[in-house]
């Protein structure tokens, strides 16, 4: 893409790529990435430092990640992260209008850091107090920003075949269906959904071939099931979720499905998939937005109370020290009711959440990661790729 001399890529290309691809959006800690896989961080990146930056993205080893990320974090090299470069940190973390709010926030959401990670209280956090706390609790890994792609390493790896079969369906160019499927399989079903793609394609934002591509991924585990199946299980529905959207918290996943389907004890319909292609794939934040209170407020009553939160608040930390974990629970759930109850009245309102997730779109999950790690057209071509890569024993895709 440099023209037909060029060698290497050049440094706004890496930019670009982490920013649209990986979805990492920090330019501090790309530029840290960048020193750290490269000598000169003014120039292009040469192939190896290509290379060094996919082993450390898709290393599997806990131990080798906490030794990336804590060498992002410590950019002065000193082996310690100090109270200024976690203030650095944090002051990423919240944004608003009222200087004193955010500067509160921003103070406690700092102590309750150092309480976790300084275990010996001298002021600054050692590679080895980072390393204890995040082996007992990976989540902690990032504490300090994202500096791993969004999505996991094999799906980099194909994204180059994600990225053609989006492209094709984005240009309709999906005459056969699926290489996987023969004629016959092909017709059948274009019979089976012939209807429901044109109601679809009128009642969501998704045009005919979009809600085509959706169905087929929703028609291949129904395959899987035997010839007789005609909807997918429950069980393929939350596997999904673990294993594709990397959404893990089952409650979340059953309140998500309770908004979609009629009937959590049966089946989930060809409705219900695309109508959460739907939601997932929502542009409008003011879509997202409802769409999040409701998993959260599994109650319907309309307000997140305190139990609620509390609730919530309870995965984020875990540990042995009771006392400890109790204590960054309550505090962390001080700093939410500051942030998101306006009004003061011990609960939390819809109207409440949604002003302050409009002027700050990165509390919108505040509670629990509710949509895919990856964005809606990635999902889908993610599919249509590794599904059409399954093939199912013909006999049981034969008869009618
Ligand atoms: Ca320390
Ligand atoms: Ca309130």
């Amino acid at each position: 893409m440099n023209g037909p001399k060029a060698k290497t890529m050049s440094k706004a290309q890496f930019h670009h790529l982490f920013l649209v691809l990986f979805k990492i959006y920090d330019l501090q800690i790309i530029q840290r990435i960048l020193a750290l896989i490269t000598r000169n961080t003014k120039k292009v990146i040469n192939p190896t430092a290509w290379v060094k930056l996919f082993s450390v993205f898709m290393s599997n080893k806990l131990e080798q990640k906490i030794k990336f990320t804590f060498q992002i974090y410590n950019a002065t090299n000193s082996g310690y992260l100090n109270r200024e470069a976690v203030t650095l940190g944090v002051s990423k973390f919240f944004a608003g209008d009222d200087e004193d709010e955010v500067n509160e926030l921003r103070a406690d959401m700092l102590e309750v850091i150092f309480k976790k990670f300084d275990t010996d209280r001298d002021g600054a956090i050692s590679y080895e107090e980072y390393a204890v706390v995040v082996k007992k609790n990976p989540m902690l890994l990032e504490f300090l920003g994202q500096c791993f792609p969004n999505v996991d390493g094999m799906t980099l790896v194909s994204a180059q075949e994600n990225l053609k079969a989006l492209v094709s369906i984005k240009l309709g160019k999906m005459n056969k269906l699926d290489s996987t499927l023969d004629d016959v399989q092909n017709t059948r079903f274009s019979n089976i959904y012939h209807d429901l793609i044109k109601q679809m394609a009128k009642t969501t934002q998704f045009s005919e071939i979009e809600v085509q591509s959706i169905l087929l991924v929703y028609h291949k585990f129904v395959l899987a099931n035997g010839p007789k199946a005609k909807t997918m299980t429950k069980k393929q529905f939350n596997n999904l979720f673990l294993v594709l959207f990397k959404i893990y918290d089952l409650q979340i996943i059953e309140r998500i499905l309770s908004l979609i389907t009629s009937d959590l004890n049966k089946d989930v319909l060809p409705v219900a998939w695309v109508k959460l292609f739907s939601v997932f794939m929502a542009n409008k934040l003011e879509q997202k937005m409802k769409f999040t209170f409701q998993i959260y407020n599994a109650a319907n009553t309309g307000y997140l109370t305190r139990d609620v939160v509390t609730f919530a608040v309870e995965k984020f930390f875990t540990g042995e020290d009771e006392d400890e974990v109790n204590e960054l629970r309550s505090d962390m759930l001080e700093v939410l009711f500051k942030k998101f109850d306006t009004d003061r009245d011990g609960a939390i309102s819809y109207e409440e959440y949604a002003a302050v997730v409009t002027k700050e779109p990165m509390l919108l999950e505040f509670l629990g990661q509710c949509f895919p790690n990856v964005d809606g057209m990635t999902v889908i071509a993610y599919c249509t790729n590794i599904l059409s890569k399954i093939n199912f024993p013909k006999s049981s895709i034969d008869d009618k």
